[in-house]
């Protein structure tokens, strides 16, 4: 296939479905990651999205190396042996030295190999690595730190199957092969396959930098400070030095360095003194729908199971028009002011007061999902709900009599009086429910009981903001301290139906080094706002025209004091709530056209070119060898495809491919090598409506509202 692509001027042969060419050619990729069949945060999203597009490149030479976390393994991993000799026999070996390593296949869209490490297995191993790891890189790594521990033993097993692993191919003809390794967590392995010389192309990228995560979360001035910081002290002052030495050795170490997002490789230049060669940031695996508009009802489906909980948790309370309640949410890690969750809350405080002075008959619930140390749920929301389905149930009962009587009147040819089909026992039964959906409290502000309530910073400031879900108020506010789940007795949806429900995602963090929250609302069609602060904010800044007829805002905390973003926050979430139903829906379809820039068949390249460059820098005749198969796969393959259409039409057998072919002055395009050249000047992302184009309902075409 040759359909010829082009992103922000790079123009690419379709370097996927290349899995053949991999083969012939000997290319490996290794792909190291904590979050490797293991949920930890974003990066098990980048690993998990990315396999798709990057099996196509590898085939069966992509190989993905984790730890061995068993509750995991037992729901998502299929244990099997390799289909690879080199696989089975680097495994066989170690496991011949006690370690226990697991093959197996990744139960994911892809369906890749992963390579697991029990690290338990190879604890007692801890000592001597440490000393070998000091004795090559001087970085100590203390006994009290778990974690650190913990990578470490990781980072020696990786060492060591990548070691045997090349050993294994020592008697191919090519071998490339090129390990990516994530974050600081898995930055031993990285150093030591350096250290020891190995023939394998180390790629390491970092998704935050361990000090910029440290230093926003206090109160430190980060992005102004940036260059001034006294960096060995911070460090140390947090007790992260040898994290943080790690971290900084292993980007030294790399021969490709990358980061997720420009802010974060200005970071690193800073923090870490070494500059990204080439920005990876994350794309998602964009799902396609069978009907163009099946994203707008999965919304008022899910809308319906919001309503549904919304009902019976503000029982008694629920005194305002679901038709006109907008649900806005924020989610994430639960890093309190590096997320912006105290940004939102203030901004919120804002909202409520807006919506109060102009009497507006809107509501917004906005939901706060970020996981934290719970006594399980409270129960009054445990009640809320019970209330509600006990209503409904009695509500049924009462129907369903009544029709029965209707039926039985009308079957007997009378005109039905009141009196027949109403009957004093159903008022009775009727009265008892509803008696049930008074309550002397008000609705709570949090699903759970959270354990260290007293000083949990979002409980403190919604109190201190008096957000308290008072009749009166336009804002009511949900805690949920927990990951949502389907199974829950409470908001029974997953995380992509729940953000599907919603009407905006509100994202205003401080310290993000790119940002999947906003991503995924992006593909998911809803409009959301993030900052320029962000990776994925300051991407959607450069690559559109205008993000906001997007449904992408941008809440500006880079230029502006923290007052001023907080009202900006406040006017947007203002503006969004004013906007009816048809505005809406067309943003919705305006903001889902975006998936196709988020979609990893787009930003996949940037890890191609990672890896690519890479290897070039180890191998300099890679380019002469990828070329050369490249051609010898186009040979093969032309009898059968371009060639053939140039024969007779009377011809019979496809004709043999001559040697003067070459000096055909066609057969440069058989011989297309994959081009990365970027211009210097980086254009704006094309296939979308100018900013000219509004919002006005008046102005909208009935085709873009479904
Ligand atoms: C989708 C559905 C429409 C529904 C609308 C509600 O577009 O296809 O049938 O009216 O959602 O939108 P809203 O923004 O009010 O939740
Ligand atoms: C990091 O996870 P986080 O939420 O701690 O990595 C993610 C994946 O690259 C990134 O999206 C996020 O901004 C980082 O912060």
């Amino acid at each position: 296939a040759k359909s010829l692509k082009t992103f922000e001027g790079i123009q690419f042969e379709t370097y996927l479905d290349e899995g053949d060419k991999a083969e012939r050619l000997g290319k490996w990729l290794l792909e190291v990651s904590w979050e490797v069949a293991n949920k930890v945060g974003g990066i098990h999203q980048v690993i998990k999205s990315k396999v798709p597009i990057t099996k196509k490149e590898y085939g069966p030479n992509y190989l993905l190396l984790g730890p061995y976390n068993e509750s995991f393994v037992k729901q998502e991993v299929e244990i099997r042996e390799s289909s690879l000799r080199p696989v089975r026999e680097t495994v066989q070996s170690m496991q011949s030295h006690g370690i226990n390593v697991i093959q197996g296949y990744w139960l994911i869209e892809g369906y890749p190999q992963v390579i697991l490490f029990d690290i338990g297995s190879a604890a007692h191993r801890l000592d001597e690595w440490k000393g070998d790891f000091f004795e090559y890189s001087r970085i100590g790594i203390p006994y009290h730190d778990k974690e650190a521990n913990d990578a470490l033993i990781f980072g020696f097993c990786v060492f060591w199957f990548i070691g045997t692993f090349i050993e294994q191919l020592k008697h191919d003809e090519l071998r490339y092969v090129t390990a990516h390794f994530h974050e600081w967590l898995s930055g031993v392995g990285l150093v030591m396959a350096r250290m020891r010389g190995y023939d394998c192309a180390l790629v390491f990228t970092t998704h935050a930098t361990l000090l910029g995560r440290y230093l926003c979360a206090g109160s430190t001035d980060f992005y102004n400070r940036l260059s001034s910081f006294n960096l060995d002290m911070e460090a140390g002052n947090r007790q992260i030095y040898h994290r943080y030495c790690l971290e900084r050795a292993a980007a030294s170490c790399a021969h490709v360095f990358t980061t997720v997002s420009k802010i974060t490789g200005i970071e690193a230049e800073h923090l870490l003194h070494k500059r990204p060669d080439v920005l990876t940031p994350n794309g998602l695996n964009v799902k396609e729908f069978a009907a163009l508009h099946e994203f707008q009802n999965l919304h008022a489906q899910n809308k319906e199971k919001l309503h549904a909980f919304v009902r019976g948790h503000f029982y008694g309370h629920y005194d305002f028009d679901l038709d006109k309640t907008l649900y806005f949410f924020i989610a994430g890690r639960y890093e309190f002011s590096n997320k912006g969750a105290d940004m939102f809350i203030e901004a919120l405080a804002r909202l409520n007061h807006m919506l109060k002075s102009i009497n507006s008959d809107v509501t917004v619930v906005a939901f706060l999902i970020f996981p934290t140390a719970t006594n399980n749920y409270n129960i009054e929301s445990l009640r809320g709900q019970s209330v509600a389905k006990m209503l409904r149930d009695s509500v049924q009962s009462v129907q369903s009599e009544i029709g029965k009587r209707l039926y039985e009147v009308c079957l007997r040819g009378s005109i039905p009086s009141s009196d027949q089909i109403f009957h004093s026992s159903d008022m009775i039964d009727l009265r008892k429910s509803i008696y049930a959906t008074q309550r002397s409290s008000l609705p709570p502000i949090c699903t759970h009981n959270v354990v260290d309530d007293g000083i949990d910073p979002i409980l403190c400031n919604l109190r201190r903001c008096q957000l308290f879900n008072y009749r009166s108020d336009r804002v009511k506010v949900i805690f949920h301290p927990e990951f949502l789940r389907s199974t829950s007795p409470l908001l029974p949806l997953d995380y992509e139906e729940f953000v599907r429900g919603c009407h905006l995602g509100v994202f205003p963090s401080y310290y993000e080094p790119w940002g999947y929250t906003p991503a995924e609302c992006t593909v998911m069609g809803v409009p959301s706002i993030t900052t320029n602060l962000s990776g994925f904010g300051c991407f959607m800044e450069e690559h559109l025209v205008d993000s906001q007829d997007y449904g992408i805002y941008i809440v500006d905390r880079r230029y502006k004091s923290a007052e001023e973003s907080c009202h900006q926050l406040a006017e947007y979430m203002f503006s969004f709530s004013q906007i009816t139903r048809r505005q809406r829906i067309l943003l919705r379809n305006r903001t889902e056209r975006l998936s196709e820039l988020l979609d990893w068949n787009t930003l996949g390249i940037y890890y191609h070119k990672a890896r690519q460059l890479a290897l070039k820098r180890i191998h300099p005749e890679f380019d002469e060898e990828l070329n050369r198969i490249t051609f010898e796969l186009e040979q093969l393959l032309a009898p059968f495809s371009t060639q053939v259409s140039q024969q007779p039409s009377r011809s019979t057998t496809p004709a043999p491919s001559s040697p003067d072919d070459d000096e055909d002055e066609d057969a440069d395009k058989h011989h297309i090598p994959i081009t990365l050249a970027r211009p210097a000047s980086t254009k704006k992302f094309i296939g979308f409506k100018s900013s000219s184009e509004s919002l006005d309902a008046n102005e909208v075409d009935d085709d873009e509202i479904i």
